[in-house]
């Protein structure tokens, strides 16, 4: 019989439940599940295909140390006696943990309090840092406590839902989704979305404003004076429940009208639109992400926008409030247990010494922490300076997703002891490792997690943990014990970690302290095992709420919330050599440093490669064209290599691009490189999205593009990036020819015994080269060379390798490269559920669909996960465009 388990995506803060199914034979399947309250069913492109994700290839299964396999005992050992003499030696600062928004919230809870609690020190931060910081600082600075007010169901009800620097219909689909359907249902709601680029999410937009990137304190004190100017105060909620508002409305009236067009790029009749329409409307969300927090100024961007619905009243009912949109699946669990090195636990503050009593006692802490801990950017300058000399890093991989990774990269070099844990052996990060643990990965382990909108969700295995891996949390608590904390670290399961953070949570909270899950501090493993889904609070009592301060109560010292008045940042002088502004992201089909996105070859198809987006007036100007590779360099020298895409998307004097590509993938596209660890002096959150650099056009002697059954190992080039088919691979590359040549090196990556003769296309005249190698029916490998980019269908190509060529005379029509007359060829994937690419959808476009629904209807695109709506909606766009002309 096959097994069914429900549990939770580990992708982004959505949270979507999910059923995992394995049959008989082991096969896993994956499908939404229609109980759980985030998605009701839905799951987006890389929900779908958590299933191609499972497998082994590339899985750290063993300990090891120095490269070489160990026993857990020898290895956990070397980690506690390591840590235990580096602290004796040099004291407990010496010694952190860097972790992540992916741990389990059990994981997490045993990773901070080992930290804070018994080696002494708070020097333990997470990439949420990366992530989060800033929207947790402007919480605690407007609130007191950090607070997410509202829920997902407040989007569906809102009649105006602002995005700002959130491309929500890639990096939170079936949030989108839902917003989708709210907004099809009730035409009148109003969508407005405030991104330097005209993103996939503008699908949805009835005013995009593509704003100068950092211009969103402006714009929000902008709408605060007009707010005031034009009665969208809510004074009675002001009067009664907030301070402040006279110091952040004398802030608002610094830059009049004129000045906040000038500093945000966007018109004034467009701003005074989006001001009436906000003031107009009592129901508003304002959902936030990385373009606010990742920035220099993104605490203040937080409080510049919570401001205005303190203003106007509109907070903690239904279908109003700021809404921060976290990350990762568990960016807000570890919130809660205090992994943040600035925070304690139980969402206490580290810098009050009645919290530290408390937890101290709770804990029974020998040591608790008396002051923060590093964050992450100066955590990594004290690993370079050799203040910090033993790391343990976890569920992260800083040497692709740090600013200045390369300096990130180095610091690891020259530290003495760097311990890693992952599920993967090669990343970037734990190729550094003196001490690799394996760790059980999605759906081999136990835990919690808590989504956007408070709610916690189990995640459940379904699968035997492979090799030796181990959880995380059991990984730490090993080490806690066998640094003679054994008591505190006597875990027999997940349910006890758990059982003891809700304890926590409630232990001498008299309602002071947001964050209550005491309701659960008695659960015990078969509670724990039936577990469905709640948002937090949860009290001992079982009462709950769906929001934060209707009640107009808030976590301050006066119970007040607070104005924060915030300046706009001075804009910085024009930089004629540096004269873009890079913008970082994400993509659709990706995750992060691609550990686990990356195996699957049907995301891999919707792009497989590093690009940067560049204005086509600005390409113009530096003469790159389309498909030509670009070269991005920092004013430290650095630089990487990428594929250009010119596109009016993007503004002029901005480029963007993904941050996903690695050593692994493609060296010479660590965007992260480029990116200078600037931070908000408030967060400490890293400026991810204003880094400066020039570019200019790459010129490569040869260009080349590889599908292979085999991954190349060979690859000399100053430019490639593989990624995976659906038989084999897919290369683009580009630099100096080999020395020996194009088929001894084609040789030498296939290493196959035996290889006959390969079938070759030589023109002397345009440079090309093509080489096709067979194996009897099968193609091993196709090989095109060319002095430029190579024009050659990629997707078909790609599919090549999982098709039998036994017809001989056919075979070397492959050589050209695209299907002969009357083949088809689906060009890039566009909807990766069904496979559905460009070509496809033109056609069908040509033979009358004209719609999103009737390509669907026609060819599927679309109908499943629904994430590649927006694209075909705009390649229809496209279509019609040309149309017209
Ligand atoms: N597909 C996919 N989804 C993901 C992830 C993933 O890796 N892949 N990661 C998850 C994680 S951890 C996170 S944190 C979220 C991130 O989710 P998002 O924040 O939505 O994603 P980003 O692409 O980082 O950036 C969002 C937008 O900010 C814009 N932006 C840049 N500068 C500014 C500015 O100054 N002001 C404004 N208003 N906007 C600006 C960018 O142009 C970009 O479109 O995604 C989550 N979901
Ligand atoms: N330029 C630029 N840089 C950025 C960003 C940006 O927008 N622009 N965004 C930032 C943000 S918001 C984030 S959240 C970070 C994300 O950056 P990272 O956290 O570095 O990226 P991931 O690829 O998610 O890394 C997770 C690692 O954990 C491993 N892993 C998976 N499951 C488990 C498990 O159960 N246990 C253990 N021990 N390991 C596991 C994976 O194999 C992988 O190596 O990047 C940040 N960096
Ligand atoms: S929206 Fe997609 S990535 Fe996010 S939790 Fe849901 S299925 Fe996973
Ligand atoms: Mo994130």
């Amino acid at each position: 019989m096959p097994t069914e388990t429900r549990t939770t995506c580990p992708y982004c803060g959505v949270g979507c439940g999910v059923i995992a199914q394995v049959d008989n034979d082991g096969h896993v399947s994956v499908r939404g599940d229609p109980e759980h309250p985030a998605n009701y069913g839905r799951l987006c492109s890389k929900g779908s295909a958590l299933a191609e994700t499972l497998d082994l290839d590339g899985r750290a299964l063993y300990p090891e140390v120095g490269g070489l396999r160990k026993s857990w005992d020898e290895a956990l050992d070397l980690v506690a006696r390591s840590f235990r003499q580096t602290i004796a030696e040099h004291g407990p600062d010496a010694v952190a943990f860097y972790i992540s928004g992916q741990m389990l919230t059990e994981d997490y809870y045993v990773a901070n309090k080992l930290m804070k609690g018994f080696i002494g020190s708070a020097n333990i931060d997470t990439n949420s840092r990366l992530c989060m910081a800033s929207s947790v600082a402007g919480h605690r600075r407007a609130f007191g406590s950090d607070t997410v007010p509202g829920c997902y169901e407040d989007l569906e009800l809102a009649d105006l839902v602002v995005l700002v620097g959130s491309n929500m219909a890639w990096c939170h689909p079936v949030l989108y989704q839902r917003l989708a359907a709210a907004k099809a249902s009730r035409p009148t709601m109003k969508v407005v979305v405030i991104d330097p680029r005209r993103t996939a999410t503008c699908d949805l937009a009835d005013i995009h404003l593509q704003m100068s990137p950092d211009g969103d304190v402006a714009l929000f004190n902008g709408l605060l004076a007009y707010l005031a100017e034009n009665g969208g105060i809510d004074e009675t909620f002001v009067g009664k429940h907030t301070s402040g508002i006279g110091e952040a409305l004398v802030a608002a009236a610094r830059l009049d009208m004129a000045e906040i067009a000038g500093a945000t790029g966007v018109s004034m009749p467009a701003l005074r639109q989006f001001f009436r329409l906000f003031c107009a409307t009592e129901r508003v969300v304002t959902c936030y992400s990385q373009g606010v927090n990742q920035s220099a100024s993104g605490t203040d961007k937080v409080n510049a926008i919570v401001n205005c619905h303190l203003a106007s009243g509109r907070i903690g009912h239904p279908g109003m409030g700021p809404f921060s949109l976290t990350g990762q699946p568990n960016a807000m669990g570890g919130r809660e247990v205090g992994g943040l090195a600035n925070m304690l636990a139980a969402h206490m503050a580290i810098e009050n010494p009645a919290h530290r009593d408390l937890v101290k006692r709770f804990w029974k802490a020998p040591a608790l922490a008396g002051k923060p801990g590093l964050k992450a950017v100066d955590m990594f300058e004290a690993v370079a300076d050799g203040r910090i000399k033993a790391i343990w890093i976890m569920s992260t991989n800083p040497v692709v997703s740090m600013p200045e990774a390369d300096r990130v990269r180095d610091a690891l070099r020259a530290c003495p002891l760097v311990v890693v844990s992952d599920i993967q052996k090669n990343t970037d990060t734990a190729r550094l490792a003196h001490v690799l643990l394996p760790a059980a990965g999605w759906g081999e382990k136990s835990g919690s997690v808590t989504n956007s909108e408070r709610r916690i969700s189990r995640q459940r295995a379904f699968l035997a943990s492979p090799g030796e891996t181990l959880p995380d949390w059991r990984q730490l608590a090993e080490v806690g014990k066998r640094m003679g904390f054994g008591a505190a670290f006597d875990y027999a399961s997940p349910a006890e970690i758990f059982a003891e953070h809700a304890a926590l949570s409630v232990f001498e909270n008299d309602g002071a302290r947001d964050f209550d899950i005491g309701g659960c501090a008695d659960i015990d493993e078969q509670a724990y095992e039936e577990l469905t889904p709640f948002q937090w609070p949860r009290s001992k009592d079982g009462s709950s709420r769906k929001r934060f301060f209707e009640d107009g109560r808030f976590f301050t010292e006066d119970g007040k919330a607070k104005f924060v008045p915030v300046h706009a940042p001075t804009r910085s002088e024009p930089d004629e050599l540096y004269a873009f502004t890079l913008n970082t992201g994400r993509i659709r089909d990706h995750w992060h440093t691609m550990t686990r996105t990356g195996k699957s070859a049907r995301l891999s198809a919707h792009i497989a490669e590093p690009f940067c987006e560049i204005h086509p007036l600005d390409a113009r100007h530096l003469r790159i064209a389309d498909a030509d590779l670009v070269r991005l360099q920092s004013p430290q020298g650095a630089s990487i290599i990428v594929r250009a895409l010119i596109t009016d998307r993007q503004l002029r004097g901005s480029v963007f691009t993904p941050m996903h590509w690695t050593g692994e993938t493609a060296p010479s596209a660590r965007v992260d490189g480029l990116v200078p660890s600037r931070v908000d002096p408030v967060s400490g959150q890293p400026a991810l999205k204003t880094g400066r650099v020039a570019l200019s056009r790459y010129a490569a002697p040869a260009h080349g593009f590889l599908v292979s059954a085999r991954r190349p190992t060979d690859l000399p080039f100053s430019y490639w990036a593989i990624a995976r088919a659906d038989a084999g691979y897919r290369l683009e590359f580009a630099g100096e020819p080999p020395a020996d040549g194009w088929e001894a090196w084609l040789r030498r990556n296939l290493q196959a015994e035996g290889l006959g003769e390969l079938t070759g296309y030589h023109d002397a005249e345009s440079g090309d080269h093509r080489f096709l190698a067979f194996d009897g029916e099968s193609l091993l490998a196709a090989l095109f060379v060319s002095c430029g980019p190579v024009e050659v269908s990629r997707q078909w190509a790609a599919e090549q390798l999982t098709v039998r060529h036994a017809d001989f005379r056919a075979r070397t029509a492959l050589i050209a490269g695209r299907p002969a007359a009357g083949g088809a060829d689906k060009g890039a994937i566009v909807c990766s559920c069904f496979s559905v690419g460009v070509n496809d959808i033109l056609a069908a476009a040509r033979s009358g669909c004209r719609s999103v629904d009737a390509i669907g209807a026609a060819l599927n695109a679309g109908t499943n996960c629904g994430s590649c709506r927006p694209d075909i909606r705009r390649i229809l766009d496209a279509t019609h465009i040309i149309a017209a002309e």
